[in-house]
């Protein structure tokens, strides 16, 4: 037996000793809860996290937490980083939520994609940042109901790349949607389906972190939602998508291989919610830090080596095919 199929999907993911690493009795002012939050490394080599807190009236904005060695020690800003502004953006009437977080070195910026909160429900707006003090809006890219979003680093093709999830009576799958400037985007592709019946993943799905680019192909840590009778189930699977058509799945595990299992995953606001918006990448290229919020209550820190997640999705994924008789 090879040493793969030895590895259990548990065990790829490890908890900090230190968790929940952020709470909101961290905050410099009043807020309900902090989680979810996009994650990257700064020029100076410290460890940024764009929050999603919630403040006590139940509506999100974005809040920036810098740390030199992104655990410990996190410098927030005192205020608000990036509040929501529906005098100009009317579709973030209700918050800002879930930020994720891409360099792109063709324009030296970070794009910032999250979900804005409007009267018709959520979907998907862009922001660029330099320093994560001054934003460019763009507004709403994708319209209601969308979310679950990030923006690949660089062009496919000549097209910047999105994915995203919208919702649709028959299931809510990842979509991929390409556009020559920010601005128009077209060409939506279906990239990964909710499976069906009793899958851990079944009728909704999204992507969890930015994609991570390894020289297989683009890895892709995405949650399932489970719906119980007590409630929703939100775990992680994993999947490969090829470098140059990121529509074209490789491989996709069939368990998940993170769900809500420590006493802060469990209870809090929303329970049984283990939720990564953000990784940093350590200096040896394999150690992935991964953030993700705690039952919609804290932020948590999980660290997993990429080539481990390779060689378990290459001893327990599968080829993806279309076959509803298998769902
Ligand atoms: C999802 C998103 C997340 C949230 C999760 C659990 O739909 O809205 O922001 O963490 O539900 O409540």
């Amino acid at each position: 037996m090879s040493v793969a199929v030895t590895v259990r999907p548990e065990s790829l993911l490890l908890r900090h000793p230190s968790n929940p690493i952020l709470s909101s009795k961290d905050w410099p002012y009043s807020i309900n809860s902090v989680f979810n939050a996009g994650a990257t490394l700064m020029p100076d080599g410290s460890t940024l996290l764009l929050c999603r807190v919630e403040d006590r009236r139940g509506l999100s904005h974005l809040c920036a937490a810098r740390s030199r060695n992104g655990v410990d020690h996190w410098q927030i800003d005192p205020q608000p980083t990036l509040m929501p502004n529906p005098q100009e953006y009317p579709e973030e009437i209700w918050g800002i939520e879930d930020p994720r977080l891409t360099f792109v070195p063709e324009l030296q910026q970070f794009a910032v994609t999250y979900t804005s909160y409007s009267r018709g429900g959520p979907g998907v707006s862009l922001a660029l940042t330099k320093d994560f003090r001054a934003f460019e809006r763009y507004g709403v890219i994708m319209p209601p109901d969308d979310k679950d979003s990030a923006l690949l680093p660089r062009k496919i093709g000549g097209y910047w790349a999105l994915i995203h999830r919208p919702m649709t009576p028959l299931g809510s799958h990842m979509w991929i949607s390409y556009s020559p400037d920010l601005r128009h985007w077209g060409r939506h592709r279906l990239m990964l389906e909710a499976r069906r019946g009793a899958w851990w993943d079944a009728n909704k799905i999204g992507l969890s972190p930015p994609p991570i680019e390894t020289s297989r192909g683009w890895l892709v840590l995405y949650h399932g939602v489970r719906h119980t009778p007590s409630g929703c189930l939100y775990r992680l699977g994993l999947a490969l998508f090829d470098l140059e058509n990121p529509e074209k799945c490789l491989l996709r595990g069939d368990s998940w291989i993170f769900g809500p299992e420590a006493e802060y995953e469990r209870n809090g606001d929303v329970n049984d919610v283990v939720f990564p918006c953000g990784y940093t990448m350590n200096a040896d290229k394999d150690t992935l830090n991964i953030y993700y919020g705690a039952a919609d209550s804290s932020i948590a820190l999980a660290r997993a080596s990429v080539n481990a997640l390779l060689t378990w999705l290459d001893a327990n994924g599968g080829f993806e095919r279309r076959r509803d008789q298998d769902r």
